[in-house]
């Protein structure tokens, strides 16, 4: 049987990242596609190159070309332009935009049954054009956030308990951005949710409310480290957990910016929800129930995300 071939839009730091992981983890052969000449030429090479050492079977190339991601079986969208300090990941809508448009096109012509993945910021809107532009299934494009910022939230839990990151469940809703919405009473220490621990007095309300607001501003703690950049090992490791889950057909519970429409009292917008995602993509979204507290929460991260939407279509009449 054929390997699986996995294309990935954008050589940057995270596309780089991405193709070495997927390497590793033989996921499949992989097509590093870029507009930056040389640049997916050779990230691949280099890649290609630790093979050897690292015992991998794995094609590996690099591209400017969309017929080169022909076929396709999944496709990772990084291209475009990532944070500086002091920028908003909002602030990167107007440039992203025309770019998820060329992206979305090229997807459309030469890979139309793909699996697509997008990671371009400002996520959730940047993962609703692209779906416009290429015309996929809505299940078979969605974005990744949620299990990055549930991996933050993780790793903050597990540093404050001192226990295992394995052990600790985290859920993260809505938007990603500052509006995204952590949720306590469903993020558990070895099945106990964080609440039951304040009262426990393994930690206090006010340090949860502390990592909760870290796990808001994750982004932003790297981009202020980096300088240059924003994250992109974590970033790449949660995409390529969600193409594990749909080239594997695990079924795996997921958060991921999917397309609600009729859960959550939505109809028709791509936000962060949980997901189970399996060889038919999104296969699932798992309307949970929230408290008042929560749903008021969530309607505000939908707004922040319906304000983006609305200016996507300001930006290109075509999308209104
Ligand atoms: P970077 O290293 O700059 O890579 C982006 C790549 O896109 C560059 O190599 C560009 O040449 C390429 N590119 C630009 N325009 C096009 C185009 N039209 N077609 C193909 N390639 C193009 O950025 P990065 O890899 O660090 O980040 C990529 C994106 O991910 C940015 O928008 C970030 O903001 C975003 N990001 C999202 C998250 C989420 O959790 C959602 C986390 C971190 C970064």
């Amino acid at each position: 049987m054929a390997r699986p071939k996995i294309a990935l839009i954008g050589a940057g730091q995270i596309g780089g990242t991405l193709a070495h992981l997927a390497a590793l983890k033989e996921l499949g052969d992989i097509v590093l596609f870029d507009i930056s000449e040389g640049t997916p030429e050779g990230k691949a090479l280099d890649i290609a190159e630790s093979g050897p050492s690292e015992g991998f079977d794995a094609a590996m190339s690099g591209t400017q070309s969309y017929e080169d991601i022909a076929g396709a079986d999944v496709c990772i969208v990084t291209a475009g332009v990532p944070r500086k300090p002091g920028m908003s990941r909002d602030d990167l809508l107007g440039i992203n935009l025309k770019v998820m448009k060329s992206v979305g096109e090229g997807i459309r012509d030469h890979a139309p049954d793909a699996f697509v993945i997008c990671i371009t910021n400002p996520l959730d809107a940047m993962v609703w054009a692209l779906r416009e532009f290429s015309g996929l299934p809505h299940e078979k494009v969605c974005g990744m956030a949620g299990v990055l910022d549930s991996a933050r939230f993780r790793h903050f839990l597990s540093t404050e308990f001192n226990v295992s990151m394995r052990d600790v469940t985290a859920f993260v809703l809505g938007g990603h951005g500052d509006t995204m919405v952590p949720l306590a009473r469903y993020s558990t220490v070895g099945g106990i949710p964080l609440p039951d621990l304040v009262e426990m007095g393994w930690t206090t309300q006010d340090k949860l409310d502390a990592i909760v607001q870290r796990t808001r501003d994750g982004g932003a703690e790297i981009v202020g480290l980096l300088k240059t950049g924003s994250a992109f090992y974590a970033p790449a490791t949660s995409a390529i957990e969600m193409a594990e889950a749909f080239l594997k057909d695990q079924k795996r519970v997921l958060p991921c910016a999917a397309y609600v429409d009729g859960a959550y009292g939505l109809d028709g917008f791509y936000v962060g929800v949980p997901t189970v995602i399996g060889a038919g993509g999104v296969e699932k979204v798992v309307n949970i129930n929230m408290n008042k507290d929560e749903q008021a929460m969530f309607d505000k991260s939908v707004d922040a995300v319906k304000g983006l939407v609305a200016a996507c279509k300001e930006i290109d009449p075509s999308l209104a």
